[in-house]
């Protein structure tokens, strides 16, 4: 049989579902299109001036790479024109790029980690681009105001992962599919359809160094599957922790398990590290998609009313069985 190249999955996804518009297409082929570019930046390594650091912060304080900065700017220079947008949205930048006067503009807003797990880039380990997108009216002017929309609203969202290959797994609401970049034919192919998190799981990822920061309800989840066959649970857990979300939640899709970043003492007044709209939100739509769930400890992540664009939360997803017992465990905490 021949092989299904995204293009192919998204034409034959919109003859089947006509509410799926021309500009959803192509917004998803735009920005898988400049995920390959970045695919591509990211091999190069140190062949090329990409390495180290940029020079720059972003909104968040936090000191940007070379290559979040190239990110960032691939994805804007690719998305701007096409006339399928109205604004980007992007965690490297403080406010939206709102589209041109010179270009059309369409219905929908997209959002962006340019380079998800910035720290892995010099060492060479698995990092990624994160991307959700909204609907927007068409015929309105839009503000920073209209990005902050619930997780539920979201029409499509994916990633790409840069790694030992690069894949770009996306749902848009119909499952959740991976392709694989085939540098011979400069296409991505579908190689992973129908992505499904198994309910039960034996590996957990959370990064322990913070665990005496922790809040009661994570330090008693977490020592009881550390307790393994001698504990409550009574089998034994194994751990990772990339500190890359794309690699972390890619092998959760892939095989199963539970990611979290929860609240911690580092920082009380922040909700957690994580950022609700670039990151939490899209990935949240993937997990549920492929049979999942996602929280923040108390609700799901899907229905947090956002009230800014650049609003952090805590994160717990992946496998049901294991999100739904957490979030027992704060519900009982209260
Ligand atoms: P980034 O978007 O600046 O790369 O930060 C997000 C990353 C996530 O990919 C990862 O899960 C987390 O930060 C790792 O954090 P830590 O270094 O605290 O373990
Ligand atoms: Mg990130």
């Amino acid at each position: 049989m021949s092989k299904i190249t995204l293009t192919r999955y998204l034409i034959e996804h919109q003859r089947k579902n006509p509410q799926f518009t021309a500009n959803l297409r192509l917004l998803i082929e735009v920005v898988a299109r400049a995920s390959k570019a970045i695919s591509h930046a990211v091999n190069k390594g140190a062949l090329t001036d990409i390495l180290g650091e940029a020079g720059t912060g972003n909104v968040q304080g936090e000191a940007q790479k070379k290559l979040d900065v190239i990110a960032n700017e691939v994805l804007l220079e690719a998305n701007e024109w096409g006339g399928h947008l109205a604004a980007m949205a992007s965690e490297e930048m403080d406010h939206p790029y709102f589209i041109p006067n010179q270009y059309p503009r369409g219905g929908y807003l997209l959002l962006f980690d340019p380079l998800d797990g910035s720290s892995n880039i010099d060492v060479n380990v698995s990092i990624g681009t994160i991307f959700s997108v909204l609907p927007t009216p068409e015929d309105k002017i839009p503000t920073e105001t209209d990005f902050l929309q619930a997780g539920n609203k979201q029409v499509a969202a994916g990633y790409a992962i840069y790694g030992p290959q690069s894949l770009f797994v996306l749902t848009v609401g119909d499952g959740v599919h991976g392709f694989s970049l085939d540098r011979e034919l400069g296409s991505w192919v579908l190689t992973q359809p129908n992505m499904r998190i198994p309910e039960e799981t034996k590996e957990f990822a959370i990064n322990m160094s913070n665990q005496r920061h922790w809040a009661a309800p994570v330090t008693r989840y977490i020592n009881e599957l550390l307790a393994g066959s001698e504990g409550p649970r009574g089998r034994d857990f194994n751990m990772r922790w990339v500190a890359s979300m794309v690699a972390d939640v890619h092998r959760i899709l892939s095989r199963g398990g539970i990611f979290m970043y929860p609240w911690d003492k580092r920082e009380p007044n922040k909700p957690g590290k994580l950022r609700l709209m670039y990151e939490a939100n899209p990935m949240s739509f993937i997990v549920e998609q492929a049979g999942g769930k996602a929280t923040d400890g108390t609700r799901r992540i899907m229905d947090i009313q956002p009230e800014g664009l650049h609003q952090r939360v805590a994160v717990f997803l992946g496998s049901s069985q294991e999100v739904e017992r957490v979030t027992g465990y704060h519900a009982e905490a209260k």
